[in-house]
């Protein structure tokens, strides 16, 4: 067999295997000239041997997909035949010096439906290269290893794409040749390929300018769509904050003449780093009051930031390999949301975020697809864009933080950025540098990335009145995950209080503390198996506050009381736990409804908690945004997960609903009161404190229609038919979505007809439908898929109608007789010819299948086996359903 037949690298791919390439890219240049189905790439690449790497070695350049015309070495035309094929190029005997190697490839954008590469989104030119994108323009050393300069000489229709952008400053520009122009960037910071964009296109954009710390001018454009870039000013103020933040934060400064930020319809994910030249899908970047809700603000600030903050944390510093991924996105995960933290409301941030890590990360780690936050071994990177990678990357860092302290963070941080500045590293890199600002060994906190599965911390306390003394007793476990039986005790800060019976904090004494953090903060260390602390000088009996702030991302067993429960409610000092102790109450008391509804008995409901939320409800002037967090009850899916096995969704859905019907009923004249006094008629803003009292408002609505859905449908739909704000109207709309009532309907038309044009907000329709817990949705979704404005084409369109049902539709995605499950295989399988990515995503959505009840399970396995038996899956989708099932 040929040897360039087999792909460049084999798979799996381990982290163990990595060695450095054999050649290094000093410089690239490209010469691309855009057509919708023709586009020409010229790419010269200046190459040589890496002293690292070994000697003679042949040449193995990556391509995905590629159609060659022309490549020469030192300007002799090699034969195509003989080197390249179009996933592969080979020199067998490069020459043993600096050589440059110039290919010509022919691209259709117009074909490239897997939106990686150069594709079309509507009349742009856009790229995506991160994580293997790069290969699929040009034949490359394409991993992000391999750092170098890029020039990009762009050419088109000067009237199909007036605007032509790439990454760097702009060098040159002008005509060329009859209807055509062209455009020269060049980027001077050396940067792996992955990291390399370019658009073209007829766009709007607005224009900005920042002026850095140290007075460099920086030009700042967001270019988007025709007609829509009146939107992207609220993104265009997050980038200024962000930039901002960074330099006061953590010392950085941006370091090109431009930043540039482009908005795009068509785009797999969120957004995207690229050095100078950030794309962007559109529902980040475009908000207006009448188009947007709060939470898309918030979002637009929190991922603008992101995306600013890799500049530093990813494209200044980038990743060896791809197992290290998390070097770069759990470090800015964690950068972005204390960016959010400092803009808003610091404990409704936290509130939000753990939430998110609840929602999905517990769970990828509690089931089949669980993985280290860094993974030693992947068939399809892209499937571990995750939610551990990301989310519990972040709490590593917040974690690392909270043990070594401020001081110590940030010049660990000034150690990493001076020390790898440029390059491309790994984790031990980075953690290293902590370990030397502390004067800390972190060999054991390093666990963290190699050791799947989340930690049980247990904590059991006892109080002796005769020596005024408190013990508390913790210990950890965590359970196997898949090819890790065997678990080991992770380093961990918990961050521990203690309040009296009469509510007030008593302060920590402790004989001899383990560290002055432990004094100074209460911030105690569980490095073993387990460990006793006693507290000196206590008073009374105490109820312990444990894991403040979530100070680390595991599953806490507490022995707190309802009566324990109900102290923190009202008088935690710290405003996370006593979210905490709230959403404790409801989901044990839900939990018990759950398990009496499937013995057919009626469910539970509590006076004494509804009391509890009324008091908070009427003390809400403090922090509206932080009431409505306690008010909104644990989800469908917290409820779930904290069940853990034998899972029966529509036992949960029934337990839920009931006990808001009773809330809504117990509270109905507090939660009245409170929508009524918030309701105003003051313009727009989506500031913290504004968002925050409309959070709380459209939170009694809610509660109010599970009360009496007649009366709470008429609120709804006079909030629906006056407001002129989308976070208001939506929620209107949420509230009517679930009435089964003519209402609905008339609200529904109303709403498509009123944003009919506006594809972002047509989602919303989408996916308020798509998530209507009752039999009839399926039907629903189905006749969806078939309406004029749904295309399959589209990511958002798909995660909006199929994503949304089938992760935040408990009942409808697991109905008993499995048609949910078939409907989300049918849909992935028919995407699957087109986008993988996308296909593969939808299909995370069965990662808890293990601990439903057997009936589901049994349904859910049998569709995971009918996509695993095709023939023709795409790598990305036979790996996530493979991985789901072993
Ligand atoms: N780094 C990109 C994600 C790339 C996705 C590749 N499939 C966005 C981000 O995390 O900032
Ligand atoms: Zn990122």
């Amino acid at each position: 067999m040929s040897a360039h037949l087999e792909p460049a690298h084999a798979h799996p791919v381990r982290l163990a295997d990595y060695r450095p390439a054999d050649y290094l890219i000093d410089a690239v240049d490209l010469d691309i000239s855009l057509d919708r189905q023709a586009t020409r790439v010229i790419s010269r690449l200046s190459l040589r041997p890496n002293p690292k790497g070994a000697a003679g070695a042949p040449l193995i350049l990556d391509g995905g997909g590629l159609n060659p015309v022309r490549a020469l070495l030192d300007n002799e035309t090699l034969d195509l035949a003989e080197v390249a094929t179009p996933d592969r190029l080979t020199i067998a005997n490069p020459p043993a010096r600096p050589f440059t190697l110039e290919v010509e490839t022919l691209l259709d954008p117009s074909a490239n439906t897997q939106l990686e590469g150069l594709y079309r989104s509507g009349s742009a030119y856009c790229t995506q290269c991160e994580a293997e994108g790069f290969r699929r323009i040009a034949f490359y050393l394409d991993r992000p290893d391999v750092l170098s300069v890029f020039t990009t000489r762009i050419e088109a229709d000067k009237a199909e794409a007036p605007v032509l952008l790439s990454n760097g400053n702009l060098v040159e520009s002008g005509e060329a040749g009859p209807g055509r122009h062209y455009a020269i960037w060049r980027d001077p910071h050396p940067k792996p390929c992955y990291l390399f964009a370019l658009v073209g296109g007829d766009l709007d954009s607005i224009h900005d300018e920042f002026t850095t710390a140290s007075g460099r001018k920086v030009a700042l454009g967001i270019y988007t769509e025709k007609n829509k870039h009146h939107r992207a000013h609220y993104a265009m103020e997050s980038l200024i904050h962000a930039m901002r933040w960074d330099e006061f934060v953590y010392g950085r400064e941006y370091d090109l003449d431009v930043f540039n930020i482009v908005a795009v319809s068509d785009f797999n994910m969120g957004a995207m780093e690229n050095k100078g030249l950030n794309i962007f899908n559109d529902k980040y970047i475009l908000a207006r009051s009448e188009t947007a809700t709060d939470a898309d603000f918030a979002n637009i600030e929190g991922v603008v930031a992101h995306e600013y903050f890799h500049n530093w944390t990813g494209n200044r510093i980038t990743c060896r390999d791809w197992f290290q991924l998390c070097l770069k996105e759990g470090l800015t995960v964690y950068r972005d949301q204390e960016f959010s933290a400092d803009q808003r409301s610091r404990a409704v941030g936290r509130i939000a975020n753990v939430r998110a890590l609840r929602a999905s990360q517990f769970p990828e780690d509690a089931g089949p697809l669980a993985h280290n936050v860094r993974p030693e071994v992947y068939n399809e990177i892209n499937n571990f864009y995750t939610s551990t990678v990301y989310e519990k990357g972040a709490e590593i860092i917040r974690m690392l933080r909270c043990l070594i302290g401020h001081d110590a963070y940030h010049a660990g941080m000034d150690l990493y950025f001076n020390r790898f500045d440029g390059q491309a590293v790994t984790i031990e890199d980075f953690i290293s540098c902590f370990a030397e600002s502390s004067g800390r060994d972190l060999t054991d906190f390093f666990r963290w990335y190699t050791q799947a599965g989340t930690p049980k911390l247990s904590a059991r306390g006892s109080y002796d009145p005769a020596a005024k003394t408190y013990t508390l007793d913790l210990s950890q476990e965590t359970k196997p995950t898949p090819g890790q039986p065997d678990k080991k005790p992770l380093v961990m800060p918990i961050r521990l209080g203690l309040i009296g019976a009469d509510g007030k904090e008593i302060p920590l004494i402790q004989d001899n503390p383990a560290s002055p953090r432990e004094a100074k903060f209460g911030i105690f260390e569980l490095a073993g198996q387990s460990r006793r602390i006693v507290l000196n000088n206590v008073p009374s009996k105490p109820v312990p506050s444990l894991l403040r702030r979530f100070s680390a991302p595991v599953i806490l067993d507490v022995d707190l009381t309802e009566d324990d429960l109900l102290l923190l409610i009202a008088h935690d000092t710290d405003p996370f736990n006593r979210w905490q102790a709230a959403q404790t109450f409801a989901t044990r008391l839900l939990i018990r409804s759950t398990k009496l509804i499937r013995e057919g008995e009626m469910p539970e409901f509590s006076e004494t908690f509804a009391e509890a939320l009324g008091a908070l409800i009427d003390d809400c002037d403090a922090d509206p945004a932080f009431t409505a967090e306690i008010v909104n009850l644990p989800s469908e899916a917290d409820i779930a997960r904290d069940i853990g096995s034998d899972v029966d969704p529509d036992a949960i859905q029934m337990a839920r609903d009931a006990f808001r019907a009773d809330l809504g009923k117990y509270l109905w004249h507090r939660l009245l009161a409170v929508y009524e006094s918030l309701t105003s008629d003051a313009p727009y803003s989506p500031d913290a404190v504004s968002s925050g009292r409309r959070a709380l408002r459209n939170a009694c609505l809610s509660l109010l229609a599970a009360g009496d859905p007649g009366a709470g449908a008429e609120i709804a739909m006079r909030q629906f038919q006056l407001v002129a704000n989308m976070t208001d109207q939506f929620a209107a709309l949420k509230v009517l979505s679930l009435i089964s009532a003519p209402e609905r309907e008339r609200a529904l038309d109303s709403f498509f007809r009123a944003h009919a044009s506006d594809a972002l907000v047509v989602n919303k329709w989408f996916t308020v439908q798509a998530t209507i817990p009752e039999p009839q949705t399926l039907e629903r979704v189905r006749r969806l898929t078939k309406n004029h404005s749904f295309s399959l084409a589209n990511p958002n369109r798909v995660y909006a109608l199929i994503g949304a049902f089938a992760n935040a539709n408990p009942t409808g995605f697991n109905a008993a007789d499995g048609a949910g499950y078939r409907f989300v295989a049918e849909m992935a399988l028919k995407l699957d010819a087109t986008n993988p990515q996308v296909a593969a995503r939808l299909i995370s959505s069965f990662r808890s299948w293990r601990n439903l009840e057997a009936g589901r399970r049994a349904q859910a396995r049998a569709a995971l086996e009918t996509m695993a038996a095709k023939e023709n899956l795409s790598p990305d989708l036979r790996d996530i359903v493979g991985r789901a099932l072993a």
